[in-house]
């Protein structure tokens, strides 16, 4: 029975390592907005307006909307965007707005999974009603595979870790240890760089990968070791090996490897309200006001002066 089904597992098994679509917890690959800021050096206004307009909702909120409707939409967000009331937009005020919508796009991307995986659509995702619909197998087999662990092949043995990182995820997840993730919980489970109370267990998950040698910190080797990189991307890693390492003795150590297991949304949120406010600050003060959003409003929300989403700008 179980020898029959070596095939699909294995099968199963490229599907996780390889598609980070399907599978979001490979962490230090989650970016918040899936539109590449630059394509081939060219700047992509995309990248700007997902991250001003952030949840499905609120595009669709500007669909069909003329330049007119659409410029007192924008009105709308600056002001809900100014929480001091000074009737000028900072680099803080932009972040924060800016980080909140990363987090409703998280949300939602959740959400969207969670329908997906609930399948007798109870409002509940079982951990077993999970793994049968993500990896295939029931129980039973599960149990069979954990038994005979050193007679499986590595792939199968690789798998099994996988599984079982999801289990403990699913676990810490489940705040109200009902045994079951609510659509709440699952966002956790889903995205837990998202949740504080994940961190701790993503890094201690990520320290077994990395930690090949168990002495608690990761050596330069050992951070590289996981990777499988082509040469060229090698220097990069070893420069991000370096800036990592703080106190500069050659090791990374919990507190070190955080920023790299759990990128902080916030830094990316700031880096794009610089962004934004370099791109629209017409008098140079270094703060937005309305006019000039309103004016680039191509920039923010993706509308030329006929109302129609513009492309590129
Ligand atoms: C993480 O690992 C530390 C040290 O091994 C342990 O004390 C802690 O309980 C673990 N936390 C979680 C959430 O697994
Ligand atoms: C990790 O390295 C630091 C700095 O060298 C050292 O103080 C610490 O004891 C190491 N941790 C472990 C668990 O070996
Ligand atoms: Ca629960
Ligand atoms: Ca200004």
């Amino acid at each position: 029975m179980i020898l029959l089904r070596i095939n699909q597992v294995l099968a199963v098994f490229v599907l996780v390592a390889g598609v980070d679509e399907e599978m979001p917890f490979s962490q230090e690959k989650h970016q918040p907005v899936q539109e590449e800021h630059y394509i081939d050096g060219k700047h992509n206004v995309k990248y700007d307006q997902e991250s001003i307009m952030g949840s499905e909702e609120a595009k669709r909120k500007l669909e069909g909307l003329s330049l007119e409707q659409a410029k007192q939409e924008l009105s709308s967000i600056v002001h809900r965007m100014d929480t001091n009331n000074d009737r000028e937009i900072d680099e803080e005020e932009l972040a924060n707005w800016i980080l909140t919508n990363y987090k409703q796009m998280d949300d939602e991307e959740a959400l969207n999974h969670f329908s997906g995986q609930d399948e007798n659509k109870d409002g509940k995702l079982t951990w077993q009603e999970y793994f049968n619909k993500q990896y295939g197998y029931t129980s039973a087999e599960l149990q069979s595979m954990k038994e005979n662990l050193n007679l499986q092949s590595p792939d199968i043995q690789q798998l099994l870790r996988i599984i079982n990182d999801d289990e403990q995820r699913f676990n810490m997840a489940d705040e109200n240890n009902d045994h079951k993730l609510d659509a709440v919980e699952y966002r956790a489970f889903y995205y837990p760089s998202d949740y504080g109370h994940m961190h701790e267990l993503e890094i201690n998950r990520s320290l077994i990968d990395l930690d090949t040698n168990q002495d608690g910190n990761v050596s330069l080797d050992e951070f590289m070791g996981v990777h499988n990189m082509e040469d060229e991307w090698e220097d990069v890693e070893k420069e991000r090996f370096g800036e990592l390492d703080k106190n500069k003795d050659a090791m990374l150590d919990r507190e070190e490897l955080r920023p790299w297991i759990l990128p902080d949304h916030l830094v990316i949120a700031r880096e794009e309200a610089i962004h934004l406010i370099l791109s629209a600050d017409d008098d140079k003060d270094m703060v937005l006001s309305e006019k000039e959003i309103v004016n680039h409003i191509g920039l923010f929300i993706g509308r030329d002066s006929d109302g129609n989403v513009k492309e590129e700008l």
